[in-house]
């Protein structure tokens, strides 16, 4: 028999919300329970059964709750602001805040079609000013702490959207939003000092309760490294000098062609410049035979000055500056290139490796003193460690392909612990290398670099050349060689025995690196909130003061990114001009707005405190109601929005402002669905239409559907089938109810119902709702099997079926009670949604168990309880796992096990 679940649906959403029963009481509740999803962005196209499917997985946790005696507060709202929305107006020609008005109205009423409980009188719109305004409070706290700063920067940028992007938005070298590739381009930015807090970012993950995935991936983001860093002094300033070589001397770059000029040398001290390296491998350093510097590098820069120019070549480019670099034009060559290339293909393992040497300068390895090159070369990352490398091509891939190709010298200086042996056995075996090239070099280890005078530095042998034989690197750990006094040593201890050697000398010092880096805020497009920051020619950067927020975005007729690098708004000359709140006088507003994820960091503290318009956030909310018990959302946003507000939620706590560090108790993330085996997308016109199925099935059946495809953690696959045989089953439930009677007694149906009772509870505790969903499914065949039905039993399976199909249960639930009274004096208390979690008989499902006995060699060493018909293979894994047996086995081969089932398990050794 089928039920109209339109006809239910719409009545009992319309009942819930006359009675306000979802509405939390927030000052009062007993035991709070701050139930929370990751809000959608509004998009034109709708909800997504994404969406849906999120919300559904979250909601019926709240439910759950709820019914266990928790006041629940589950709240919604729309994430609105950002680049997406935006692409999406100029994409239709509509003004992004006439869009997303509309689609806000949209979204609210698919919602309410969900049947969640959701708290309507406590929603967030991030472009209402009454958000925005805190969100321009909240960078203001970050700003007066120091935590946003403003930087020139080489910055990922996104020619499609014409905007910088953060390091998080950028996939594989593709713009998040777009997916057009990137490219790095040096402007001015706001940045947010993530990085301040990697390693309690990190630190926490081992305490919170958040799933593993997620946990991994931004523990992988963080990117913590341990190593050194390693001082390499330059030498060539003086030596080129000492040379001969006359002050404005034109010379030829072999590689360009091009004169440079060499002028005033001395005028840097040669002394006071050096490359800093970072390395996790300071036990490969005497096999560094040469620098990598990143295109990015300031040194290049930096050993870059004015020259007195001679009369007559004024405003030639060219003849500008001096360098000791010779070969400076085609380095700079290399280096605005190397701007073009994406950071993936930057680091690719598979495209070649290419760089430029910069001539005229060398450096000096300080173990052995020896000269070597200095390269510029794109696949050393400038945002990473020092942004220079030592290269160490015997022992790193990458180094050994660039050395390859540029043909620079190999020296071998870990030997495998498999090989060392032979080595030892025969002196002239050599592996990796032909004996004939190889040659020991002269270390001059105990020689301090700083007490020689520099005109006589020690000649050395030439470094081994490599011959091309080499084909692997060898990345392990080893014995050492050609190093020195610390040939023989094994790698792991010659790493800090190497450090501490050169710490000693000041050469090194030991570093911790991080791949996190600072997150960029600003945004040159007009849909967010204004950065509230004002520019005085008098008194610079300056904070809007507090009591003029929110700064409103104002309505500009043409939003769309113009691609000069600077906001829409610059061209509002009546929102770019104001005064500067310190000296009164004309000042210019800065014109980028925030990045989004600004908007969506703290958006779970305002919730609670959306009635506050004096503050973000109440004190006594916030502390009653936070941090967030449980939080549902996808895995996607592990390096977005989840580090983000981790962020913002402990530089809140730094500046003792909220109580906590940690926003979200338990995190978990769901899985993706897909249809039919793919991925759902517009281009492939397979995303389902929630409302669709609204009509066709219900809510009801499209939720419990959702949650039946797969585990909630793993997601699943849509199938038009499926849904419909969801629809069968809740129709059978349905049909029940034509089967109770007053006064029946249903004991054959106890100890299912109460098995059943027990695994839904645990699986709701565990968001494992398909296999609750298949338990429900045994105990509604059994129950339409049977000719009668008692009351009791009924009410059990309704219960268990409220937080799935929420209106369907109260329908039901309330034809059960003998002369309900008339809806319109409903009470909450009278909601199936109201009723206590029901509890299982324990005694029903008693499970028996009996006492292994485990013997060693025929001897009872232990014993433990298990099921009766545990198996062989069972027994034995579980008798060798206990501690005693472990001990008593210590190790030893077994050579038999015997077994007899439900009683022994002896191990002969
Ligand atoms: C010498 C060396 C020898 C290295 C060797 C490795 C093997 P993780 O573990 O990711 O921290 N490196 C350092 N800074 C870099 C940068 N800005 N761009 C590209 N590569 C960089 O990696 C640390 C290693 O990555 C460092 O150790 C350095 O290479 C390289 F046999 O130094 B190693
Ligand atoms: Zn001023």
């Amino acid at each position: 028999m089928s039920y109209n679940s339109q006809k239910i649906e719409k009545k009992w959403q319309r009942v819930w919300k006359k009675t306000g029963i979802y509405q939390a009481d927030l000052r009062r509740a007993k035991k709070p329970y701050y139930n929370l999803m990751m809000f959608p962005y509004p998009s034109a196209e709708g909800l997504h059964v994404g969406n849906v499917y999120a919300f559904t997985g979250s909601d019926i946790r709240g439910r759950f709750r709820r019914m266990q005696g928790y006041n629940v507060f589950e709240p919604i709202g729309f994430d609105a602001f950002g680049i997406h929305s935006e692409n999406f107006a100029i994409k239709k020609g509509i003004h992004p805040k006439i869009l997303i008005k509309r689609n806000i109205a949209h979204f609210r009423q698919q919602l309410k079609n969900l049947g969640c409980i959701f708290d309507w009188k406590r929603v967030v719109d991030t472009t209402n000013p009454n958000y925005y305004k805190w969100t321009q409070w909240l960078f203001l706290q970050l700003f007066k702490a120091g935590l946003a700063y403003r930087k020139k920067a080489p910055v990922d940028w996104c020619p499609s959207c014409k905007t910088v992007l953060a390091d998080e938005q950028v996939i594989q070298g593709k713009c998040e939003r777009c997916d057009s590739e990137v490219i790095q381009k040096d402007t001015e930015q706001w940045f947010l000092k993530i990085t301040d807090y990697a390693e309690k970012l990190l630190k926490n993950l081992d305490w919170i309760d958040w799933s593993e995935k997620t946990k991994f991936t931004q523990k992988n983001w963080i990117g913590k490294s341990e190593g050194t860093e390693i001082k390499f002094p330059i030498t060539e300033l003086l030596r080129s000098k000492s040379e001969g070589e006359k002050e404005g001397e034109v010379l030829f770059d072999s590689d360009s062609q091009l004169p440079s000029v060499i002028a005033k040398v001395e005028k840097k001290e040669s002394s006071s410049t050096s490359i800093d390296v970072f390395t996790t491998r300071p036990d490969t350093l005497f096999g560094c035979t040469y620098l990598v510097l990143a295109p990015e590098h300031p040194i290049i820069n930096n050993l870059k000055y004015q020259t007195e120019l001679p009369a007559g070549s004024e405003g030639e480019e060219e003849n500008k500056f001096s360098s000791p670099i010779s070969n400076l034009k085609f380095v700079e060559k290399y280096i605005e290139d190397s701007k073009k290339k994406t950071e993936r293909e930057r680091v690719s393992e598979v495209k070649e490796k290419t760089g430029v040497e910069l001539k005229g300068i060398r450096a000096i390895n300080p173990a052995n003193n020896r000269e070597i090159s200095v390269w510029v070369a794109d696949y050393v990352l400038y945002h990473y460690g020092t942004g220079a490398i030592m290269a160490v091509p015997a022992h790193d891939q990458r180094d050994l392909d660039f050395a390859e190709k540029y043909n620079l010298p190999v020296i071998e200086v870990i030997r495998p612990y498999f090989q060392t042996r032979a080595v030892a056995k025969s002196k002239s075996a050599s592996l990796s290398f032909p004996p004939s090239s190889r040659k020991r070099d002269s270390v001059a280890e105990e020689e301090d670099l700083s007490s020689l005078p520099k005109k006589e530095l020690p000649k050395r042998t030439p470094l081994v050349a490599f011959d091309g034989r080499l084909k692997k690197a060898y990345e392990g750990e080893g014995t050492l060689l050609n190093s020195g006094r610390f040939d023989g040593m094994k790698s792991e201890t010659a790493r800090d025995r190497i450090t501490e050697w050169l710490s000693k000398k000041e050469r090194a010092k030991k570093a911790v690196c991080y791949k996190l880096r600072d997150w960029l805020i600003s945004r040159q497009r007009y849909w967010g909130a204004p950065i509230p920051i004002i520019y005085c020619e008098k008194c610079g950067i300056q904070a809007v003061p507090e009591k003029d927020l929110p700064v409103l975005l104002p309505f500009v007729k043409n939003f769309r990114p113009k691609g000069t690098g600077v906001s829409p708004l610059a061209s509002f000359g009546k929102f770019v001009n104001t005064r500067c709140p310190k000296c009164k006088g004309f000042a210019k507003r800065e014109t980028d707005v925030c990045d989004t994820f600004l908007d969506s960091s703290w958006y779970f503290l305002r919730y609670p405190s959306t009635d506050f318009d004096n503050k973000a956030f109440d004190k006594y909310l916030t502390k009653k109601w936070l941090p967030v018990d449980m939080y549902i959302g996808g895995q996607e946003h592990a390096v977005l929005h989840l580090m983000y507000s981790r962020f913002v939620t402990m530089a809140l706590s730094s500046l003792k402002l909220i109580g906590f560090e940690e926003p979200f108790k338990k995190f978990r993330a769901h899985g993706l669905l897909t249809k039919n085996g793919v991925k759902m997308s517009k281009s492939k016109g397979n995303v389902v239409n929630p409302d669709d199925y609204y009509k066709k099935f219900g809510a009801d059946t499209l939720r419990m559907y959702l949650m039946f495809i797969g585990p909630f953690s793993e997601g699943g696959d849509w199938q038009d089938k499926g849904i419909i045989g969801i629809k069968r089953f809740l129709d059978k439930v349905w049909s029940l109810k034509e089967k109770v009677k007053k006064g029946i007694q249903n004991q054959n149906l106890d100890i299912l119902t109460s098995k059943t009772i027990k695994k839904v509870t645990g699986d709701l505790e565990n968001l494992q709702y398909n296999t609750a969903v298949s338990a429900l499914m045994i105990l509604v065949n059994e129950m339409s099997k049977q000719s009668q039905l008692s009351i009791v039993n009924c009410e059990l399976l309704l219960k268990l079926l409220a937080p799935f199909a929420p209106h369907l249960a109260e329908e039901l639930w309330q034809g059960l009670k003998p002369g309900v009274r008339p809806l319109r004096e409903f009470e909450i208390k009278d909601s199936i949604h109201s009723q206590p979690w029901p509890k299982y008989n324990p005694k029903l499902i008693k499970e028996k168990i009996i006492i292994l006995v485990i013997q060693v060699n025929g001897k009872v060493r232990d014993k433990t309880e298990v099921k009766p018909d545990i198996t062989e293979k069972k027994a034995r894994e579980l008798a060798l796992s206990l501690e005693k047996i472990k001990k008593w086995i210590g190790g030893k081969k077994i050579k038999k096990t015997i077994f007899v089932r439900g009683k022994l398990i002896n191990f002969v050794i």
